[in-house]
């Protein structure tokens, strides 16, 4: 019978969003282009052929948004802030129009009693930088440590808790790997010079903002991978895709070494020995840790060899690898709830390093929601999943794991990257026609949970 009191009194309660899904303004107060601007716009890219352009609309709304937020019961407020808008060349002169905006939205936060939790890079490259060769080179790394100090400077009286990536596996093998995000490039094994990239100007950034006064972190996209049977082959794929989704970035950010079989299975280890000396800064010690948890996977593999390096693949080493249907219920992503996977992730991250604080800075589902006539939402989906991924954080909690927070995805429906507006992950419903606001069913689930001290099961349908 889990309440609000089963969690210890400092417990992070949070909603998330991210810049290019919900800002639009795109060209407002000097923000210069990035790749998803160009990504999106590129005709046959996103499902529904929509852009951020407007998306929530937040930049011009975020104080209605924020005070709705507060006014769910929340504590804290998960955003992105977009590097176009604070080095709009993505190198060279600063934009002051950019930094204010970010600090009226972090006070603003404070002013309704919302810790900021700020992610530094959720997505959205300066374009001028992927023209000059992106995360693919080095120079990016450097780019990205120059932009994080002088964010971290100009706001870190307003923000304490800093994330330098959102997911890098996307980043990298989404956006270099098979081109299903921005910037849309397809060169498979290579992506992970990107990742290379990534975690080094994640370090970077470390160094060159971490402070005593703040809290500093990462927010990666982390899942059990299992064996569709205990088959050589299912057990083989399993290593595989757990060590690309999973090993390859926890064990250099945690251990300063990369997997040496994921090297091996990409046929990346010649590249990856030329940069070990990166490795120390890579590793900078992390104040705590952020997991993104949407479901875990079960894959096999055929009979065959594993890898197919003429596909372009998020799987490098392992594009002849499925993931098989378990037979659980699936969200309106197609992605099967499973929210014991939730604990199985974070016992994986405690038994590597027992003493990192972490934070759960994503966790939500997509449900084809609409107002009825009367204008509820009645997104019983939704509801059920925060529920059940809910009792299991208080597991967690009760286990004695350093977990210090739980953020859901999303606070408002909003651009789904790819997918366009055709899908809905907001605890709050957006009519995008006339950027009105109804909270859902779940959302009103989630305030009685957060502001009364019943059990949950006394209040749910
Ligand atoms: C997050 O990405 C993003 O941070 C957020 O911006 C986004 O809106 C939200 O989740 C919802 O999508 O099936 O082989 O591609 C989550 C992206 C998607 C990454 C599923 C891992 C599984 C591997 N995740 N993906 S695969």
């Amino acid at each position: 019978m889990t309440s609000r009191n089963d969690f210890p009194p400092g417990f992070v309660w949070g909603a998330a969003t991210a810049a290019y899904q919900v800002e639009g303004s795109v060209t407002a107060d000097g923000r210069g282009p990035s790749i998803w601007d160009t990504y999106a716009h590129t005709p046959g890219r996103i499902a529904d052929g929509s852009t951020g352009d407007v998306a929530d609309d937040h930049y011009r709304l975020f104080a209605e948004d924020i005070r709705l937020l507060a006014g769910l019961g929340l504590n804290a407020y998960r955003f992105s802030i977009a590097w176009p808008r604070i080095v709009p060349e993505g190198t060279g002169p600063t934009n002051p129009a950019g930094l204010a905006f970010y600090r009226r939205l972090a006070e603003t936060c404070l002013e309704h009693g919302v810790t900021p939790y700020a992610t530094l890079y959720h997505w959205d490259l300066p374009q001028p930088l992927e023209d000059a060769g992106g995360w693919m080179v080095r120079d990016t790394a450097e780019r990205f440590r120059d932009y994080t100090a002088v964010t971290h400077d100009a706001l870190s009286d307003v923000i304490k808790h800093w994330m330098t990536l959102n997911e890098p596996w996307c980043s990298a093998l989404n956006g270099y790997g098979d081109g299903a995000l921005a910037p849309g490039r397809c060169e498979g094994a290579n992506a992970l010079k990107a990742v290379h990239h990534l975690l080094l100007g994640h370090g970077m950034a470390l160094e060159a903002i971490r402070s005593s006064e703040g809290s500093y972190g990462i927010a990666l996209n982390l899942a059990p991978v299992h064996a569709a049977s205990g088959s050589p082959a299912d057990r083989e794929a399993a290593r595989r895709v757990d060590g690309l989704q999973n090993r390859l970035f926890l064990e250099p950010l945690l251990f300063g070494k990369y997997p040496a079989d994921v090297l091996e299975d990409t046929g990346m280890a010649a590249w990856f020995a030329q940069h070990e000396d990166d490795l120390p800064l890579i590793s900078a010690p992390l104040d705590f840790m952020g997991v993104n948890y949407y479901f875990p996977t079960t894959v096999t593999a055929p009979e065959g060899p594993f890898s197919d390096p003429s596909k372009p693949s998020t799987q490098p080493g392992s594009e002849n690898v499925t993931a098989i249907d378990t037979g659980l219920p699936r969200t309106h992503m197609g992605w099967p709830i499973q929210a014991t996977g939730l604990r199985d992730i974070l016992v994986t991250i405690n038994s590597l390093a027992p003493d990192l604080p972490l934070y759960i800075t994503e966790n939500g589902a997509a449900f084809p929601d609409a107002p009825t006539a009367d204008g509820t939402v009645e997104d019983d989906g939704r509801q059920r999943y925060l529920k059940q991924h809910i009792e299991v954080v208080r597991q967690i909690v009760a286990e004695g794991l350093p977990l210090k927070g739980y953020f859901v995805w999303s606070l408002l429906d909003n651009f789904e990257w790819a997918w366009g507006f055709s899908r809905r992950f907001g605890i709050v419903y957006v009519d995008y026609a006339t950027q009105t606001r109804t909270v859902k069913n779940s959302g009103r689930w989630l305030q009685r949970f957060l502001t009364s001290d019943a059990p949950f099961d006394s209040y749910t349908g």
